[in-house]
């Protein structure tokens, strides 16, 4: 029998997010990218899209070089501000509006400005973010503006019973707002087991439904949870709720919904399977039977996407590490088209050819 090469000592202690940059490095440049980066000035990922007066805003995270360690806690995702960006309808290119938040016009927050998103009702545009407070816990905060580019004016506090990362909001099409969050690892979903912060990790035993990604309903004035928080439950095809071991499947972070012929679609990240899987189901609480996979691992150890339909045709925004040449925090945000068959089926999609 064939003996394997042994993974040397240094190889061993490495961190799962180091191993994937250490790959993506040597990897980047055989690539062959199907989409370009949006933009190139800066250093994008996350991206959160919304048709907003017949325009498509970007609301993406923004990555900056650090000398923070590259670890499996995402402290090498050191973000201090967000840009919006929106598409020109003639020339299809992405314009950078700037600054539109910066984290010392947060009164609560101390540091990492995660993955964002919005939502517009009645003129103003609302922002919602994820940064850890004072004590190094993640909360999901909401700053507004009249304008869909900014600048957004933070409330005094985070959202109340707010935590974990990537927020993402809903509009469905009775006017009601829901608002997706939650991320593992890093983005310390695993710490919520008694429905307070622990600074103990906890996973459910193999075998066990997965951690869930969590949701609520937004109060009419955006600003606050309308209800308790609920749980996202993701049933595998006979029904039973997707389990913690079954990694190509189960939530790991970057919840999305859409709605596509009445029926409501949940994406999200498999984080360390590195895929956009769905589910879908026939409310927005769900619960959603798992389909199949929207994104195939891009450059980079994370994923993040969200979907927009613009002019009748669906559009998938996600990111990889190109434009740094693999470096695993310097994203770039990209977009493509892509399609639901007759029976409502994503065809997935590659993002190198
Ligand atoms: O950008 C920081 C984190 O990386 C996001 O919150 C996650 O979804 C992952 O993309």
């Amino acid at each position: 029998m064939a003996s394997c090469p042994k993974e040397t000592d240094e190889n061993q202690q490495l961190s799962d997010a180091e191993k994937t940059v250490r790959k993506d490095l040597k990897r980047a440049s055989s690539l062959k990218a199907k989409s370009e980066p949006l933009v190139s000035h800066i250093y994008t990922a996350d991206p959160s899209a919304h048709v907003f007066n017949d325009t498509i805003y970007i609301y993406p995270s923004h990555d900056i070089e650090t000398d923070n360690p590259i670890n499996d806690n995402g402290d090498h995702f050191a973000m201090e501000d967000y840009h919006v960006l929106s598409v020109d309808k003639e020339s299809g290119t992405a314009i950078d509006h700037g600054v539109a938040l910066s984290i010392d016009d947060v009164p609560w927050a101390s540091k990492q400005m995660w993955a964002p998103d919005a939502a517009h009702k009645d003129g103003q545009y609302y922002f919602y973010f994820p940064a850890r407070d004072n004590d190094g816990i993640f909360r999901i905060g909401v700053a507004s503006s009249d304008s869909p580019t900014g600048p957004f004016k933070a409330q005094e506090s985070y959202i109340e019973g707010s935590f974990s990362i990537d927020p993402a909001v809903f509009e469905d099409d009775d006017g009601s707002y829901y608002l997706y969050f939650g991320g593992l690892w890093g983005g310390q979903l695993q710490n919520w087991y008694q429905g307070q912060f622990n600074s103990e990790e906890k996973y459910p035993d193999n075998g066990q439904a997965a951690l869930p990604a969590k949701m609520a309903k937004l109060s009419d004035n955006m600003l606050e949870f309308d209800e308790q928080v609920q749980d996202i439950v993701i049933l595998d095809e006979n029904g039973q709720p997707i389990t913690v071991d079954d990694n190509h499947r189960r939530f790991f972070e970057a919840p999305w919904v859409h709605k596509h012929n009445g029926k409501y679609y949940f994406s999200y990240s498999t984080g360390d399977t590195h895929k956009i899987a769905y589910a879908v189901g026939d409310s927005p609480y769900g619960p959603f039977t798992y389909q199949g996979v929207i994104l195939n691992p891009v450059l980079g150890w994370t994923n993040h996407h969200s979907i927009a339909n613009y002019q009748g045709k669906w559009y998938l925004f996600y990111h990889d590490c190109t434009l740094s040449g693999g470096q695993t925090h310097l994203r770039c945000v990209k977009m493509t088209e892509f399609i639901h068959d007759e029976d409502g089926k994503i065809e997935t999609v590659n993002a190198y050819e």
